[in-house]
């Protein structure tokens, strides 16, 4: 089990007699579960889903298995989501993470915006986020990208990484030991097979993909690989701005900072926003915050108003009436 990721923090008990797997990957109707027995060996089985399954599994969930169907899925114990197509409902992307990768590549400079964004998503998964930028050796000025990525998300480590150099990789290896479930999170391009492939030594993954001319399916499917160093990678598709889910425990996380100035406002409530005795705005005045820095807090905050909003149809029709309600930034650079 502890070759499949199965660690401390897994509330579930190993009893005797009831087998437990990990889903590998969820395609349709059917998914694939590994299990693992008490002497190591193991067995994949392809699992019909039910409709009425509740919830739904998806790679990273632990489930018990009875006449080799799925009977239960064990509580997760972090969860990655995004917001389903329609924008109302959520869709869990991998379940029972550890370690979530915010992989954002440097070769252009840095989308801090969207280093926010990932740390946003990666908080609100109970998941420890982890910044890896990749491309390091196609970059300029990395001292002061890595400052400036560490005013975007304080308080997350920050890695520089290069596929082609292999900068980072063993560093990154010593994160993946047994036990640890992690994740990528980044744009498609950002470098994440590439950084697989360096962590694995191998080009394996990268060509397979292209050989069978699977690289759409690849995309739509979750993956679960065993890696070299012991741990657990769970494959999920690339994200775009578009997909992110905000949320609001993710976002004081994120903006740690701004939430530090905050308790020095006047008023509780303060918006931040020419509000009487307001301390963010004073520092922002004094050069001890960038406004940029205010500026990404406010979009972000009128977001998580939007998403609220979709979510709940009758708000949405309340938030017409009075005002419209503030658009998401849909600006992928990557896509
Ligand atoms: N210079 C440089 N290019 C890289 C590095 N990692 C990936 N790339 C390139 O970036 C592109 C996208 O990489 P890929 O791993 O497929 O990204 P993915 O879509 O996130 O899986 C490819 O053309 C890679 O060759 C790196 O460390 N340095
Ligand atoms: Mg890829
Ligand atoms: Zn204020």
């Amino acid at each position: 089990m502890r070759s499949l990721g199965y660690s401390t923090k897994d509330t579930f008990a190993l009893d005797s007699g009831v087998v437990v797997g990990r889903v590998s990957i969820v395609h349709g109707a059917h998914c694939e579960v590994i299990s693992c027995d008490h002497t190591g060996a193991e067995r994949t089985y392809d699992c019909r889903l039910s409709p009425h399954q509740a919830p739904r599994p998806v790679a990273g969930d632990w489930v018990k298995l009875v006449n080799e169907q799925i009977a239960d899925v064990m509580t997760r114990r972090s969860a990655l989501r995004r917001p389903d197509p329609n924008g109302r409902d959520v869709q869990v992307l991998a379940a029972n993470l550890d370690l979530v990768l915010l992989v954002v590549p440097i070769n252009r400079g840095l989308n801090i915006r969207m280093l926010e964004r990932f740390a946003i998503m990666a908080w609100e998964s109970g998941a420890q986020p982890f910044v890896v930028l990749t491309k390091s050796d196609a970059a300029r000025n990395v001292a002061a990208l890595i400052d400036a990525a560490a005013l975007a998300v304080p308080g997350v480590e920050i890695l520089t990484t290069s596929s082609e150099s292999g900068e980072g990789i063993e560093h990154l290896r010593t994160l993946m030991h047994e036990g640890v479930t992690a994740v990528m999170l980044g744009a498609s391009g950002a470098g994440k097979t590439s950084l697989l492939n360096a962590l694995e030594g191998s080009a394996e993954l990268t060509r397979s993909v292209t050989r069978r001319g699977e690289g759409r399916h690849a995309t739509t499917t979750r993956k679960l690989y065993r890696l070299r160093a012991g741990g657990v990678l769970l494959d999920i598709p690339g994200i775009r701005l578009l997909d992110l889910l905000v949320g609001q425990e993710g976002v004081n996380e994120t903006f740690a900072d701004i939430g530090e100035l905050a308790a020095n406002c006047r008023f509780r409530d303060c918006a931040h926003r020419g509000d009487l005795g307001c301390a963010v705005e004073a520092a922002v005045n004094s050069g001890a915050l960038s406004r940029q820095r205010l500026e990404s807090w406010r979009m972000v905050q009128s977001e998580l108003t939007h998403q609220e909003h979709r979510r709940s149809p009758e708000e949405m029709a309340r938030g017409r009436r009075s005002k419209p309600s503030p658009k998401p930034d849909d600006h992928d650079p990557d896509e």
